[in-house]
């Protein structure tokens, strides 16, 4: 997977990508990411990269003419048209679905815009997905940029370490993850389950699937309209709702 990023914060896109797990990918180039200063290819002599909204109103609009050239000179290097997502609250909410769609593709060019937006005719020309990361407003895309990049990264072949660990977990099956413990087996008169110190391996995935059908229902109980639920699982919530209305 290949990220170009244009924006007029590049080293914001570098410095917070170049870390941890997203870092160690860069280095073992599972993925690669560059990021393009919209202001180095202004042909303005101050180097100009906005301007006021005709119409009047609060605020500067960024023009088409760095954003295009910006952008021209990134397709033909990478030699066909690849999807450029623009990060906008006006977006499309992003969402797993999305990254494991997005994971798919080789290019990725994500566009952030600052100040009030972008002029409306270069969007036309050459975005094809408008994402926003929830419905909040921000000061520009490269917040949300880093994020979709977080998600989609997460799922490329040779950036986790435990390939499946992307498998089990939040959001698979539509489901919220069952909680996790570790050493010490008591802290703060805590005691870890014990079922899970049973080694009996059935009773612990029984466990776990009925702990993330709990927390799902307390947390989240939007996503079980379309989560991948058994008969067992079923009666597990009939139970679970009988006993919470009582
Ligand atoms: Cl993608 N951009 C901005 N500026 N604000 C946002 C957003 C994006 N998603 C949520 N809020």
């Amino acid at each position: 997977m290949n990220y170009y990023v244009l924006t007029l914060f590049p080293e914001m896109i570098m410095q917070a990508l170049k870390t941890s797990i997203i870092g160690r990918a860069l280095e073992k180039e599972s993925i690669s990411l560059e990021a393009i200063d919209i202001r180095e290819y202004t042909k303005n002599k101050h180097k100009k990269v906005d301007d006021t909204p005709y119409g009047g109103g609060a605020g500067m609009v960024m023009q088409v003419q760095p954003v295009y050239d910006a952008y021209k000179t990134l397709e033909e290097k990478i030699g066909y048209r690849p999807r450029v997502i623009y990060l906008t609250p006006q977006g499309s909410v992003f969402s797993q679905k999305m990254a494991e769609e997005f994971a798919a593709e080789k290019d990725l060019i994500f566009l952030c815009g600052h100040y009030e937006g972008i002029d409306e005719r270069v969007l036309e020309e050459i975005v094809t997905d408008y994402v926003s990361i929830g419905d909040y407003v921000l000061t520009g895309g490269e917040l949300p940029a880093m994020v979709v990049i977080d998600a989609i990264s997460r799922l490329v072949p040779g950036v986790l370490k435990n390939e499946e660990s992307a498998q089990f977990e939040s959001f698979h099956d539509n489901l919220l993850e069952y909680p996790q413990y570790s050493r010490p087996e008591e802290w703060m008169g805590k005691k870890v389950p014990s079922v899970l110190l049973s080694g009996h391996h059935a009773k612990i995935e029984n466990w776990r699937r009925e702990q993330s059908l709990r927390r799902t229902y307390e947390r989240r109980p939007d996503l079980l309209k379309s989560a991948n639920l058994t008969e067992k699982d079923r009666k597990f919530l009939d139970n679970l709702r009988n006993n919470t209305c009582k």
